[in-house]
Parts: C-alpha cells; structure tokens; sequence
C-alpha cells in the first residue's frame, strides 16, 4: 500500500496556505493528463501532482533543493527549481564565511537574493547554517577565549536569525558537532574545546531567542543507521534536551548516500527520533549514481513517518553536485529528469 495513501486518514495535518495554493497550481498544470479525475484509487482531497513540490505538498510536506545564488540566473536551472521544488536551502551563502568574514560585518547579499526570490514565488527556506566548524573564518576558528567565543556565537545566531524572523522555517542551528566512528562524542572543534559541550544547548537556546517561530534543527550526515554509535550519540542528545526543556524541534538527516542508498534501518532511525517529539527532515540528499530503488526507498523512509516533515535533495542538476563525477542527482547535466526523479515522485503518490 501506499504510504501517502495511508496517511490521508488520521495523520493528515492541513495544508498552509501556500502549500493549498502550490497543490491548486499543480492540479491546473496536470488537467490536461485527466489524471485528477481518471485514477479511481486516489481520494479527491488528493489528486496525483507531476511535480517534486506539488505532490510533497498532498502530505502537508515539502520537496526542496540546494540551490546556488550563482546559479539563478541560469534558464535551465532556475526553470527546474521553480516548476518541482517547493522548498530552498542555500548550498553555502548562509554559511559563517560567506556571512561573517570579519568579527561584525555582516554580509547578507547573496543569502538574501536566495531569500526572497523563493519567497516570492511562494517556495519556503530552510536555513543552513549557523554553527558548523567548517567553513567557518580563521577569526573564529582562533579565539581562544571563552567569553569572546560565546559572545561571538551569539551575535551570529542573533543577527542571522533576526535579518530572517519569519521567513525561514528551519533552521540548522548546529551542523555535523558529533564525531565520525565508534565515539558517539561531540568532535573537536573551536566551540567544543573552548566553550565545552555545552555550547551545543548553548546555541540552541540563543537561536529560540532570536527567532522563536522558526524550527530549530540538528543537522547531521552518518547518523541514518540507527545502531550507529553517531546515530546513538545524537539520539542522547535529543532525549537529554526533550527531557530538561532545551529548545529543540528538529533533526535534520543529510542523507549522503553511497550507490546501496539508505541502511535498512534508516526508517527505524526516523521513527524512533521523532518518537521523542522533534520533526525530522531529510536535509541533503544525495545518492552515488542516483538508483532508482535508492531513491524510492529514501523517500518512501520519510513518507512512512508522520513527523518526517520534508525532503531536501542537495543540488538539481548532477553537474550541480559538489560530488563530482557521481551522478548523484535527480536531473542530468542538461536538466532532463533520471529515472531517480521518477522514483522519488511516484513513492509521494506522483504521477511522472
Ligand atoms: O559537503 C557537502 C555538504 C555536507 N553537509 C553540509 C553542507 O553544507 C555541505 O555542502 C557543501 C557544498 O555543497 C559545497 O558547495 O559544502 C562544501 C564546503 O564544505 C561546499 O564546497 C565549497 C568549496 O569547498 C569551496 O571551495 C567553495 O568556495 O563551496 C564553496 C562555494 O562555492
């Protein structure tokens, strides 16, 4: 059965204003195939969209890209993001080094061309990042004082967060804090060493402060497979700060793949974070060589789920992946739609 199907009983929350009008265009630019009418299986709250975002959309739920500033005026490209996706992220124009070069000038020219030409056309962002040991300035990287460095990171979430109040429905307020391999540790990083592990919550808190309507995500890559000692160590972290009232709303799944996509488990990982209370989102995706079954799976892991709230895929066109040579993406170089595209819209309940 189709999980989409099933979740248009007792799971469906409704529909935002934007998603109902995203969900209207969709079902006027597919009258033509007769398919709202012609496909007896499907309710008629609920007819089969053609495109990425539309069909998200029938679930109360989002389909987004990375997107590049560099890249919008590109006719191929941005004609892709506007027709299938509903949702953006900044690839890197959020990040501290495009943001913050030097200690309190901000620079947010990039980052808002990204902001508001999706909001113009009626698509929601995802913010992406806020404290993230890469990309992150030497000026940073090298304060060595504990009250300076918070009071940095402070200022950063603070300014950030408020030149976006409002416009941005999640925020990575953390990136990638925990170690690869068996640790289960928060890494070595500036803000580890310096302010302790505590600067996690610490960031946490301040970014509720700065913008308390936006959702406050951990983000992370290799915590997919739940008896991963990573996966574990960022469950504690969630059930410590669900259970003392730290604001948390959200985990944030990159979903680098390899070609076998997904670990078996990945659906069982999702659940059982959002079985703590936070949403969990799918935030990168990506997959060597695109497989269609590795897609469908991805997808279908988060249609599963109730609080599985939206789908990211990291860039269009595969000549838009920072994983060069990979194929990794939904769209071929020229901008035409793989086979992955087809699986990821059909395990929504779509209709290619
Ligand atoms: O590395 C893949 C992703 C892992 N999770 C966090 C994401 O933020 C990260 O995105 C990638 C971007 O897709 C790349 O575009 O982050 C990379 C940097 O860590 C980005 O690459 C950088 C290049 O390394 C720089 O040389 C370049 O100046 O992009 C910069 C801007 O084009």
């Amino acid at each position: 059965m189709n999980p989409h199907f099933r979740r248009t009983g007792r799971n469906r929350r409704p529909l935002s204003g934007v998603l109902v009008a995203a969900t209207l265009l969709a079902g006027g630019a597919t009258a033509t195939t007769g398919a709202a009418s012609a496909a007896p299986a499907i309710t008629p709250a609920a007819p089969k969209a053609s495109t990425l975002g539309a069909q998200a959309a029938q679930s109360g739920r989002y389909f987004g890209t990375a997107v590049a500033a560099g890249k919008l005026s590109n006719g191929v490209y941005a004609g892709i993001l506007d027709r299938e996706f509903n949702s953006v992220t900044a690839e890197n124009e959020m990040k501290w080094d495009a943001t913050e070069r030097s200690r309190g000038s901000f620079t947010f020219g990039p980052a808002d061309q990204i902001v508001n030409r999706a909001l113009g056309r009626g698509q929601r962002v995802r913010g992406h990042t806020l404290v993230w040991h890469s990309q992150l300035p030497g000026w940073v990287s090298g304060i060595g004082d504990a009250g300076t460095l918070r009071s940095v990171m402070r200022n950063h979430i603070t300014t950030l967060m408020s030149r976006y109040r409002g416009k941005i429905h999640s925020w990575d307020v953390v990136n990638e804090a925990f170690a690869d391999g068996g640790s289960g540790q928060l890494r070595s990083s500036v803000f580890r060493n310096v302010l302790g592990t505590g600067f996690v919550e610490e960031a946490f808190r301040a970014a509720r402060s700065a913008d308390p309507s936006a959702k406050l995500c951990y983000n992370d890559y290799s915590i997919e497979n739940w008896s991963d000692a990573k996966t574990q160590g960022v469950y504690r972290l969630v059930r410590d700060f669900k259970a003392r009232g730290v604001p948390i709303d959200c985990v944030g799944f990159q979903a680098h793949f390899g070609t076998g996509g997904p670990p078996g488990s990945f659906q069982t990982t999702l659940a059982n974070f959002a079985a703590l209370g936070v949403d969990v989102q799918i935030t990168e995706l990506d997959i060597a060589q695109a497989p269609a079954a590795a897609y469908t799976n991805s997808v279908r892991a988060c249609m599963n789920v109730a609080r599985c709230t939206g789908i990211t895929v990291w860039g269009i066109r595969d000549s838009d992946s920072w994983r060069v040579g990979q194929n990794p993406l939904l769209f071929d170089n020229n901008g035409n739609k793989k086979a992955a595209y087809r699986a990821a819209l059909t395990a929504m309940g779509g209709t290619p």
